[in-house]
């Protein structure tokens, strides 16, 4: 009988174990998305955890798409998830229970309408939202019935409820892709022509361009869910967004359980505000490609991931 049951709870616990060891050794699915920052340092991610001795794979996907991957645990891992056009999402799946918050990085985000300077001169009041207001009309693009054209990104803010809410005369026009933000601005500059366009910080964008940020009504949990609040009765999003951002890391519910070594390593993982930048720069500036500007960056930052390594689990 004794043995029996013995027997018994071996035929549990071995299969248990062998599991446990070779679901660590399935690949790591790591997510690129569309900005440059978010590539190199995933990569940078990857190679960290390959290092260690993890399988990794990179994933293309949009951050639309990728909250269904991470739940499903057909992603794994999101190295920047930022507040302003991101935390409502997130907040959902972490509260939920189907995605896990990995930490914070150091860095401070910011995400919103932007100018190049020049404009400051054909507009005077800004950046305040109201003088934007007064000057939409300096933003009309052919077709757009005098309206000022407000160039937005490839990720969802809520900018036509913002136009309302603030009763702003401007429309949006969103781009594809990420990079096409640049070449709508390069070509504005070139001409000197008015644009407003959105930007975020850290970012290279700020090394090669002299530009500010649209201050809107300061941003409130409440301007997004109360329409009450701020200088609309009537609606909601009549704030801007965060200045003081946060940036987090995401990952699978499953990923500590499957990988607990890995997530001790991306729990470590912090990025400052320089160190963003310069992931950026070096593609959008230098002309590297995301692998090449990985490999620099690990040469410029060593002291650094080599502190996110240090002890960070026993293998
Ligand atoms: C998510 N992004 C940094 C492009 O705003």
């Amino acid at each position: 009988m004794y043995y029996h049951r013995a027997f018994l709870l071996l035929f549990v616990l071995i299969p248990m174990i062998c599991n446990g060891a070779i679901n660590q050794h399935e690949p790591i699915k790591i997510i690129l998305n569309n900005w440059t920052s978010q590539i190199v340092l995933s990569q940078v991610t990857g190679e960290l955890l390959a290092s260690q001795g993890f399988k990794v794979e990179f994933v293309d996907s949009s951050v639309s798409d990728q909250w269904g991957g991470l739940a499903h645990g057909i992603l794994h891992l999101q190295m920047e998830v930022w507040e302003g056009t991101m935390s409502d999402k997130f907040n959902h799946m972490v509260n939920t229970g189907r995605v896990v918050d990995a930490g914070t990085h150091s860095a401070k985000t910011r995400e919103e309408w932007w100018y190049p300077s020049y404009v400051e001169k054909v507009c005077p009041g800004l950046p305040d939202w109201k003088a934007l207001g007064r000057c939409a009309a300096l933003f009309s693009r052919n077709g757009s019935q005098g309206k000022g054209v407000y160039i937005a990104g490839p990720w969802e803010k809520p900018d036509a409820a913002r136009i309302r809410a603030l009763n702003l005369n401007f429309t949006t026009l969103a781009v594809k892709k990420g990079d096409d933000l640049w070449v709508q601005l390069k070509a504005a500059v070139e001409s000197q022509m008015p644009i407003v366009l959105f930007n975020w910080t850290p970012n290279w964008v700020e090394s090669r361009y002299d530009g500010k940020f649209i201050e809107f009504p300061k941003y409130a949990p409440e301007c997004e869910t109360d329409p009450a609040w701020g200088v609309n009765s009537k609606f909601v999003y009549d704030c801007g967004n965060p200045k003081d951002g946060w940036l987090k890391k995401a990952v699978w519910a499953q990923f500590e359980k499957k990988w607990p070594c890995a997530f001790t390593i991306v729990k470590k993982i912090s990025l400052s505000n320089n160190q963003i930048a310069e992931a950026a720069a070096y593609v959008d500036v230098d002309g590297l490609s995301h692998t090449e500007a990985a490999k620099r960056w690990m040469l410029n930052n060593r002291s650094i991931w080599q502190s996110w390594l240090a002890a960070s689990c026993t293998k």
